[in-house]
């Protein structure tokens, strides 16, 4: 499993980056990408590393674009779910509500058991693809 949160967070603290080099990304890498922009999803809360209580839990998350600025998607699909030694994957149910501000969502789940559950946000959107997978431990 990809451990990317620790970056996620470092994107997601600082503030309005002015990377100028970002504009001018290799022409090779973006030639065959013209139609649909990839965006990411960064985990605004909780923070990655503190210890989830089980139960209810609230998640913040913010779409961004290559730039790093938050762009308004149309919906964003979310799922949390619970990988289970010799048993079917156990599924949270996730609800999904827009935030105040653009590009962000509030998703609120029951984390039901301890252990290790994966998060998946997914943007569905006509001009943004995103899918991006976070993991909470749960004590
Ligand atoms: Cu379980």
């Amino acid at each position: 499993m990809k451990k990317l949160i620790l970056s996620f967070l470092a994107f997601a603290c600082s503030p309005a980056q002015s990377d100028t080099q970002a504009a001018a990304p290799a022409p090779t890498e973006t030639a065959q990408n013209k139609q649909e922009s990839t965006a990411t999803v960064n985990l605004v809360s909780p923070e990655p590393q503190s210890e989830i209580p089980m139960g209810e839990a609230e998640m913040v998350l913010e779409v961004v674009d290559s730039n790093g600025e938050p762009v308004k998607v149309e919906n964003l699909d979310v799922s949390a779910m619970m990988p289970m030694d010799g048993m079917e994957d156990m599924m949270g149910k996730v609800e999904v509500t827009p935030a105040d501000e653009p590009g962000r969502f509030k998703a609120t789940t029951y984390f039901g058991m301890q252990g290790t559950w994966n998060v998946v946000a997914s943007v569905k959107d006509p001009q943004y693809q995103a899918n991006q997978e976070f993991t909470f431990e749960v004590k």
